[in-house]
């Protein structure tokens, strides 16, 4: 496989860094990132970070400490020697960072997920970051698929079946696209055929807004419709290229396609959705499985870093 971490959008300096459009940031007289304890005015982020090329993002703390020792055993640096959460002092993320990879938790959903990528967004803009790259490892339903199975995500697509992310501005709706990047999905492919242990998939990934009813599930407190409904909407979800579900993708895809930076998601597969709801896996083989996508994004870092 070739490499293809170097592309360009029109949204970045010629160096590479990030050049937002939003033009009263630099109104601002310091630009503090709450939910990361960070800020541009007490914090010297360009030396802090500027070296960043991978921002990895998965929902639990855990997941994303240990995706940061894994990475570190992978390119043979210090574990983060003292485990240093960076943004410890917010109480509400965990942030690793090892070489050029910073591992940040983003919680369940997309409010909390966009909450923390806009303000990382903001840090790698500060940081003056070239060409960074962002990508979610995650968990997620899979639909006729074996479970255990990786997804890299083509496209996000909302509860409503668009390929956007809608949320209401100043009182009206907005959408905007959710595409990921193409060509670094190819990348993370060609990265997951080092694996035989299970099998990935490109496809669409659905956002939704709910873990039960959003998601079509039967098996929440709340119920209104029947299971020929549920089995009607997850079979047009998988007629629309969809091969998985989980919260966050469609607002992933469209807030980094906007921004301008190249983006990507690997998520596994805990439970095929066309067999039943509930995941009933043993937690020790869902942990491996939780290993893969992290394998996957690893081989793609570990590439990078041996190339430079
Ligand atoms: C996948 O798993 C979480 C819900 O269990 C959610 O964050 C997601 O996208
Ligand atoms: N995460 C989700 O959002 N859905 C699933 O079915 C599994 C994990």
């Amino acid at each position: 496989c070739s490499s293809l971490l170097n592309g360009r959008t029109s949204k970045r300096n010629p160096d590479g860094s990030l050049s937002l459009p939003n033009e009263n940031l630099s109104k601002l007289k310091g630009d503090v990132m709450y939910h990361l304890a960070l800020d541009n005015l007490n914090f010297d982020l360009p030396a802090l970070y500027g070296d960043v090329k991978f921002v990895v993002m998965g929902g639990t703390k855990y997941r994303m400490r240990e995706f940061a020792c894994y990475v570190a055993e992978l390119l043979g640096l210090p574990k983060d020697p003292k485990s240093v959460n960076h943004t410890k002092a917010s109480q509400r993320f965990a942030m690793y960072k090892i070489g050029p990879v910073l591992s940040v938790s983003h919680g369940i959903g997309i409010p909390s997920m966009t909450t923390v990528l806009q303000e990382l967004i903001k840090v790698m803009f500060y940081a003056k970051a070239k060409d960074p790259i962002f990508i979610r490892l995650g968990t997620s339903g899979g639909l006729g698929i074996p479970p255990g199975s990786v997804v890299v995500s083509s496209f996000g697509l909302s509860g409503t079946l668009e390929k956007t992310y809608e949320l209401p501005v100043l009182g009206v709706i907005r959408k905007w696209p959710s595409y990921l990047d193409k060509r670094l999905s190819e990348e993370l492919v060609c990265s997951a055929s080092n694996f035989d242990e299970f099998k990935t998939y490109v496809a669409g990934t659905m956002g939704a807004d709910d873990f039960y009813r959003g998601q079509g599930r039967l098996d929440g407190p709340l119920c209104d419709y029947s299971e020929a409904d549920k089995m009607a909407y997850l079979d047009k979800l998988a007629s629309l290229g969809v091969k998985n579900i989980e919260m966050e993708a469609n607002a992933f895809a469209a807030i980094t396609g906007e921004a301008g930076v190249r983006a990507s998601i690997a998520c596994v597969t805990l439970v095929d959705r066309l067999q039943g709801d509930q995941i009933t896996t043993p937690k020790t083989v869902l942990k491996e499985w939780q290993k893969y996508p992290m394998q996957v994004v690893g081989a793609l870092i570990k590439n990078y870093v041996e190339r430079k």
